[in-house]
């Protein structure tokens, strides 16, 4: 008998001929999978695929990598610069020598009357370290600004605050190679599957052969949850109650691991009296975790001998999000779980190349690893570029989302944004929207011209996109990979490196100083700058960096092929050389849900958008999975309020009001619902985004909204589609 296809057509797969392939590393997520584009005999960009022997992915990609290619010909790239008088008037094209000439001019004029911090850059985790670090450089000792961020703000700053505070320096200590050596991993607020596919794949791997605990803490049901030994469905913004609460358990059960402590930790005694308090009875009433529950999972982590806890936004991004990483932190050190094959506390990075700005970029301070703050590292960065000590400021100015409050209150007069787009993904976006129309020049560079933030701008820089420029990004586990040029850029678009180098030609100090104009000569400049640093690059090469398919720092004499963990040692960062264990007091600081808007409003992303769908929105292939704004909703909450699947209906915030269609699931519970973030003119009308005390970061995961159902559904649809850019 025959079974299944062989009786039907066999899928065929059209052979495409392919004359080249191009090492690169994907352009979208920090998983970093080394990808190949396939090139035709006429130079034209026709697949992509794995490469095999590639650490990281071995092979595979996700479809946003499988169909990557397709971006070198997507619709609306930015071709041509744009100039125009006001916001009122239509763009004409024009120059670059046009407009870089105005740019540099306003920067000055608005300099020159206003104060030196009056004229903001605010920069991406998109673009190449060598890039980052060139506008570092032009922002640091040229321009002069320190109100100079990155949209990293949004995203990786309270991780990078609760290492910083942990153990006295960023950098995730970890790698993907501990999903090996583990035996038990916690996930906080992560829906790997579909935001990092390629690292979930690692995991799968490693899960499939040994078979360890996997806990996964998430209010919503996501796919990550449903793979998971135990899921906890935490009260939404609670995690820091949880972490308390199962330290509280390791110690009083004297699960410790007290030789560890002794070793390479300092403030165990006032951390101890905090956690005395947290015991799981009174975590459970707030976080809404059963005690049982919670002395299971602390009992689990604790004995598992190698541990680790992974997390991302869903701690991040919260009013404590800082203070969940360091709880993290805590919980590590006690059970003696970091720099060890299988223990650790790896925060799971965003952007392709979060980590190199936070590495190069001089954002929140100067390059590796420097601070403002300290004297020797503005000597030594004073000395590097050849420019006086004193032109820098002593400590680091404002974040991203600080930057737009003082647009409000008319501090800050000018804008340059490199690859972000804050109409979109900033909270509140009629604040946003208001904050964009006080500026008196804004400069939007970015590799397309219908971004939305284009609509305020006095001038518009078309950049090369990822594959039209060589450059490196550096991925969650420390590893620095490099993307070949695949192809020209299209029309008169440049790389941001050109940008930025043809910028400091226009100012004063700018010319005094030397820059250089290629990828292989920036990156000696930082790797000789790193040496000795906790990101040492001091040996790596361009082609060293391919042919090894990738290199996790430090890369330096005694690490000539890089290594894959931090503090093995038990030797920190902090002046003492020991990890901190930091008391973190709980306070329920967030918008909760009450009587008049009663559910939590929750967001993120979904597997087939990258973020505010610049890019995947042309990717047809990629956009049909979800083109248009929706809701995620609890079907038993729907039935009360009379709303079927598939109808429109308008969720209100304190902030703002939406339209989105309804889909039912038990995924979210009945008093939440989750939006994903992907849609202009969406979730971010309602956010409200509170910010973390210490990163400055908002609060995307929590807010509060009411439903309204809808009668003229026809009319809802039409406002629906509105909201859709493409
Ligand atoms: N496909 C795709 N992949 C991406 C991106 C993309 O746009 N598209 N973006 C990249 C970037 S920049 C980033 S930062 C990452 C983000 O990666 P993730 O953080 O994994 O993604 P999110 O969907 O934003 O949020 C993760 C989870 O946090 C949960 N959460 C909400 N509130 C809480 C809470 O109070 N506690 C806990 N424990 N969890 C909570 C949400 O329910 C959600 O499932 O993804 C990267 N990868
Ligand atoms: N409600 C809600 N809001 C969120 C989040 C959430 O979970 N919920 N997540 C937040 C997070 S974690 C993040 S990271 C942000 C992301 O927010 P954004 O940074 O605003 O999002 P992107 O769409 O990635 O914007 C990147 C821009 O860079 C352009 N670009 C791409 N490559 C290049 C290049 O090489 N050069 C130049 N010059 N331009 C380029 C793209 O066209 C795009 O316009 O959103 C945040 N907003
Ligand atoms: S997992 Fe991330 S890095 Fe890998 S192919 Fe997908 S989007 Fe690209
Ligand atoms: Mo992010």
């Amino acid at each position: 008998m025959l079974f299944g296809r062989r009786t039907k057509n066999p899928i065929q797969l059209p052979v495409k001929a392919v004359d080249k392939w191009v090492y690169t590393t994907c352009g979208y997520c920090s998983t970093g999978c080394s990808l190949d584009v396939g090139l035709d005999d006429k130079g034209a960009a026709i697949t992509t695929r794995g490469v095999a022997d590639a650490d990281v992915n071995r092979g595979k990609l996700c479809l946003k990598g499988i169909y990557e290619f397709e971006v070198f010909r997507s619709l609306n790239r930015g071709r041509v610069p744009l100039i125009r008088k006001t916001r009122s008037d239509p763009f004409t094209e024009t120059t670059w020598d046009e407009t870089l000439n105005k740019t540099a001019s306003e920067i000055q004029r608005i300099q020159g009357l206003y104060g030196r911090d009056s004229f903001a850059i605010v920069s991406t985790g998109q673009i190449y370290t060598e890039e980052f670090y060139t506008l570092g450089k032009l922002v640091r000792a040229v321009i002069g600004t320190n109100n100079y961020d990155g949209n990293t703000t949004l995203c990786m700053a309270s991780a990078v605050s609760g290492y910083k505070r942990s153990f006295g320096s960023d950098g995730p200590p970890g790698c993907y190679d501990d999903f090996d050596q583990t035996n038990c991993l916690l996930a906080i607020g992560s829906n790997l599957p579909e935001q990092h596919p390629i690292i979930y794949y690692r995991l799968k791997e490693a899960y499939d052969r040994r078979h360890f605990p996997i806990i996964v803490v998430d209010p919503r049901v996501t796919l990550f949850a449903q793979m998971a030994d135990i899921h906890l469905p935490v009260k939404p913004g609670t995690d820091l109650v949880l972490l308390n609460a199962l330290a509280h358990v390791i110690l009083t059960e004297g699960l410790a691991d007290q030789n560890y402590i002794q070793a390479h930790t300092s403030g165990f005694e006032d951390f101890k009296k905090l956690v005395e308090a947290y015991n799981p009875e009174m975590a459970e009433k707030i976080c809404g975790i059963p005690a049982k529950m919670i002395r299971k999972v602390a009992r689990i982590y604790a004995e598992a001998g190698a541990a680790m806890t992974i997390w991302t936004m869903g701690i991040n991004q919260s009013t404590h999000g800082s203070d969940g990483v360091v709880a993290i932190n805590n919980l590590n050190l006690i059970t003696g779980n970091i720099g060890k094959p299988g223990g650790t506390s790896l925060s799971i990075t965003g952007q392709c190349n979060a980590m190199g700005t936070r590495e190069f970029s001089s954002c929140s301070g100067l390059p590796g690893y420097r601070t403002l703050e300290k004297e020797e590292d503005r000597q030594f960065m004073a000395d590097y570029w050849g420019v006086e000590a004193s032109f820098f400021p002593q400590k680091r100015g404002m974040a991203e989302t600080d930057i737009f409050p003082a647009i409000e209150r008319g501090e800050i007069k000018g804008l340059w944004l490199i690859a972000t787009n804050p109409m979109t993904s900033m909270p509140d976006t009629a604040r946003i929207r208001k904050s964009f129309e006080q500026l008196e020049f804004l400069v939007v560079q970015d590799a397309y011209s219908d971004v939305e933030t284009n609509e305020y701008a006095h001038v518009f820089f078309p950049a090369s996109l990822w594959g039209e420029k060589e450059g490196v990004f550096t991925n969650t586990e420390r590893r620095v990979n490099l993307v070949r040029k695949v192809m020209d850029p299209p029309g008169e678009a440049k790389p941001d490196l050109w940008i930025f180098t043809e910028m400091a030609k226009r100012f004063e100090r700018g010319k005094e100083m030397t820059f250089s104009t290629t990828a292989t000569e920036v990156f000696e400049e930082i790797k000789t700058l790193s040496k000795g640093r906790l990101c040492d690059y001091s040996e790596m090469s361009h082609d060293k960096i391919e042919k090894q398919r990738g290199i996790q720092w430090p890369c330096n004499t005694e690490h000539p092929k890089g290594n894959r963990r931090l503090y093995e040692t038990g030797v920190f960062q902090h002046a003492d050389g020991r990890a901190k264990l930091i008391p973190l007091p709980f306070v329920d600081n967030n918008e909760c849900p009450d009587k008049e808007y009663p559910f939590w409003l929750n967001s993120g992303r979904l597997v087939e958008q990258w973020h505010t769908r610049t890019k995947t929105g042309k990717i047809g292939n990629l956009n049909k999975f979800s083109p248009t704004p929706f809701m995620e909703m609890n079907p038993r909450a729907a039935a009360k309020l009379g709303i079927a699947a598939m109808d429109y209906v308008r969720v209100h915030s304190r902030r703002d009001s939406a339209v989105v269609l309804v889909q039912l699931t038990e995924r979210v519970a009945p008093d939440a619902v989750f939006i994903p973030m992907h849609y202009f003119n969406c979730i971010n009308r309602l956010a409200l985004g509170l910010l973390d005390p210490y990163s400055r970061q908002p609060a995307y995961k929590q807010s509060a909204v009411r439903i309204e159902c809808l009668e003229d559904q026809e009319a809802a649809a039409r406002e629906n589609v509105a909201m859709r850019n493409y």
